[in-house]
């Protein structure tokens, strides 16, 4: 069993893993620690990762980069379009609303969802950790923007169940950001409360969050992003810059040629990239049009004037995060920044500004999602226990480079050390709890109206620690509706339907004409509203205190924690809507003085929930067929492959070493063969299939074999002899 946490990015993506003594990043097959976020449909086979990033300029029509941004989104979506038009490859309304990819493959038309792509990029990550780990994976962390509704968490959730992989936890990005920076601190006590801001730049958003650090815990404070605020955006200042220069210059319009825009995107990439370090970039790219080779030059300081507008916009979420915390700025330890989209000079400069100080560059500014989810995956597994003594592991890697037998010598020095420094009060201990704040707030209504504990019909208010569970104390005899929605439209991001779920309760067996339905919500570990259950409580006893009273305010706290040591206590929260006359079948046939009855009531959601299960399985068979068509093109390319350096050696041999065990004719008749089976590969058989090379190879070994086994029983007999004269 294995432990890993995945950054999805929507340009990069990094497999972590926990090992008993710290985290590992793993390499892919090109030794690589980032694996581009690229699935890319070739005309035989898919390419995934590095591969399907090398294929992108080639075949931009059926390359999907930067699918996180499509997961869970409705096709018209305010906002969407817009985003759409960057992309080269083609997309259209699905019959229930959403997204669907069209492209061409194996020379037919193929549709997909993005949560297939995503399965695709998911179960190649997969791929590579278990070639790496030699083992199989399934149980993971994964991170996710904090911004993310319950429909793209759901999304995700379908995504890697396609892949075959357990998310533990669907964790924030900024929340593993943040865990993998405080398992590193040392100077937390509970008289010193420690707040830190992270601040994430990626290609596509901007998310910053509050952590607070305390004995053996995080909190999450706050959440604020930008969602649509990342690298990406200023790649398109350059490349709006250039695009209209050289529409004066070499009377060229990129904008119409999808290729030409491709290219120009990935050059005004690495300008902004040469920007960082230095103070101008020359772009020079052949051919990008009309045949017409283009070349341009920038100074950083263009660009910044350029970008102004994106810069002032990293302040508002900044000030957000700030007000929604509560803290003043004296309060804020450190401000880290990571996510590479953030080693943009100018951006230090604004963040210094907001924040009064220097940001920080404490933390690995790509892998620190990734780590900081295989450590909450390493503290969610039940097979792997975060102790005490493995924080000093983290702190002095030269205990991790005890050679192999000589390893329990750093155990023992670690225990050591923990007994000692803890005794003396010394350092704190490692963090084992992880709270996370509600970025969104969470309402629920009735079919009487809202349902709720504070005003609006708010449930789970913003900054609500999750995970939780609420009891509510609804009256009813009959069947009902529960919907959970987004309460502020502000909040949301680009203005997105407020539409939760829709959660049906019932068929209600009732017996009596009083009676409470317990529905127990909770706000799980992935940040998905549930109902847990639903208990219909017949109570005769209590009959006459419970009558209709429609603004029953009864609260109370039931002390009981959830399995998940970070669950809040529960609060049981009575309904305060109009309470409908009782009217089910059999009221009234209860007798006085009778024990409290309890009934689970089956629950259901509406279509509002993620894939259904059978679908599910559709997506996940043909990712098996994908899957074996990539491999057999792979082994096709490996025959292919064996077939070539065969005919080399053996035109080499048959010259040589073989010589002297063939005669003439036999000779020319093999270099013949050869020469014509070179001949073949690179004409008609360049292409073909695994089969036609096998047997390639064996006619090839027919005639050779014999010459071989005559060499092959000489060179024994020598070797005999040799020996007996030893
Ligand atoms: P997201 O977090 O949006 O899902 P991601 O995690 O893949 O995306 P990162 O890998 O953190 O994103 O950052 C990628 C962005 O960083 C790209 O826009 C890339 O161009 C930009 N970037 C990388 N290096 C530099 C640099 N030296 N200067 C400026 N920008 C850079
Ligand atoms: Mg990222
Ligand atoms: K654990």
């Amino acid at each position: 069993m294995s432990v890993v946490g995945l950054d999805i990015g929507n340009e990069n993506c990094i497999i972590a893993v926990a090992k008993q003594r710290g985290i590992d990043v793993l390499l892919n097959d090109e030794s690589k620690r980032e694996t581009p976020a690229a699935v890319s449909f070739g005309e035989k086979q898919r390419f995934i990762g590095s591969a399907g990033a090398a294929s992108a300029t080639m075949n931009p029509r059926s390359t999907i980069l930067q699918v996180k941004r499509l997961i869970g989104r409705k096709f018209n979506e305010p906002g969407l379009e817009k985003e759409l038009k960057l992309f080269p490859f083609e997309t259209f309304e699905s019959p229930d609303g959403g997204i669907l990819i069209r492209l061409q493959f194996m020379g037919e038309v193929h549709e997909f969802t993005p949560v297939q792509i995503l399965g695709m990029l998911l179960s190649h990550l997969k791929q590579i950790a278990e070639k790496n780990l030699e083992m199989p994976v399934s149980e993971c962390v994964i991170g996710i923007p904090s911004y993310f509704t319950d429909l793209q968490r759901r999304a995700y959730l379908d995504a890697a169940a396609i892949a075959g992989l357990k998310p533990l936890r669907l964790l924030h990005d900024c929340t593993a950001t943040a865990l993998g920076y405080g398992i590193y601190k040392t100077d937390i006590s509970n008289s010193s409360p420690v707040y830190t801001v992270f601040v994430d730049i990626g290609h596509c958003d901007t998310q910053i969050c509050i952590a607070l650090f305390e004995t053996g815990q995080m909190k999450i404070i706050s959440h604020a992003f930008d969602c649509s605020l990342g690298g990406r955006d200023f790649d398109e200042v350059l490349f709006n810059h250039f695009a209209s220069q050289f529409k004066e210059r070499y009377n060229i319009d990129v904008f119409t040629n999808i290729k030409a825009s491709v290219r120009l995107r990935a050059s005004c990439e690495k300008l902004k990239k040469v920007l960082s370090a230095n103070a101008e970039a020359p772009l020079n790219i052949e051919c990008l049009m009309d045949e017409k080779d283009v070349r341009g030059l920038i100074k950083r300081e263009e660009f910044e004037k350029l970008s102004s507008d994106l810069l002032e916009r990293i302040t508002v979420p900044c000030r957000k995060v700030l007000a929604d915390s509560g803290l003043t700025l004296d309060k804020i330890n450190s401000v880290e920044l990571v996510g590479s989209g953030s080693r943009i000079p100018a951006i230090t400069r604004i963040l210094a500004s907001i924040f009064n100080r220097e940001p920080s560059r404490t933390i690995n500014a790509s892998e620190c999602v990734a780590r900081g989810c295989a450590l909450q995956c390493a503290m969610l597994s039940p097979i792997f226990r975060v102790r005490e003594s493995d924080y000093y592991w983290f702190h002095f890697p030269a205990l991790q480079a005890c050679p192999g037998g000589w390893s329990f010598l750093g155990e023992v020095i670690s225990n050591l050390l923990a007994s000692v420094l803890e005794r003396k009060g010394i350092v704190s201990s490692v963090i084992t709890e992880v709270q996370d704040s509600l970025p969104l707030s969470i309402g629920f209504s009735s079919d009487k109206g809202p349902v709720c504990t504070l005003s609006n019909g708010v449930l789970f208010p913003k900054g609500h620690p999750f995970p939780s569970v609420k009891i509510l104390t609804l009256h009813r005899t009959n069947m009902f509706n529960m919907e959970a929605f987004y309460v502020n439209s502000n909040e949301l991001p680009s203005k997105l339907s407020p539409q939760i779920n829709t959660f049906t309760v019932g068929p209600i067996q009732c017996h009596i004409n009083m009676a409470k339905v317990k529905v127990r919500v909770q706000l799980n570990l992935h940040g998905i509203v549930k109902l847990d259950s639903a208990v219909l409580i017949e109570d005769q006893l209590d009959n006459s205190v419970t009558t209709n009273d429609p603004h029953l305010t009864s609260e109370e706290v039931e002390d009981k924690s959830d399995r998940i040591s970070s669950v809040e206590n529960i609060a049981q929260v009575s309904d305060n809507s109009q309470s409908e006359p009782p009217s089910c079948p059999g009221a009234g046939v209860a007798r006085r003085g009778k024990a409290v009855k309890r009934l689970e009531i089956p629950i259901s959601e509406s279509v509002c929930d993620g894939m259904k299960r059978d679908k599910i399985a559709k997506a996940e068979e043909k990712e098996r067929w994908l899957m074996q068509q990539d491999l057999k093109m792979e082994q096709t390319k490996d025959k292919k492959n064996a077939l070539e350096s065969y005919v080399y050696e053996m035109r080499d041999k048959i010259l040589n070493a073989y010589r002297s065990f063939a005669n003439e004719s036999d000779r020319e008749e093999i270099s013949r063969k050869l020469q014509q089976t070179e001949d073949w590969l690179y004409e008609d058989g360049m292409d073909e299939t695994e089969n036609v090379y096998v047997e390639k190879l064996e006619d090839l070994k027919k005639l050779v074999d014999p010459i071989e086994n005559r060499y092959k029983d000489e060179e024994a007999r020598v070797q005999a002899a040799k020996d007996l004269l030893k």
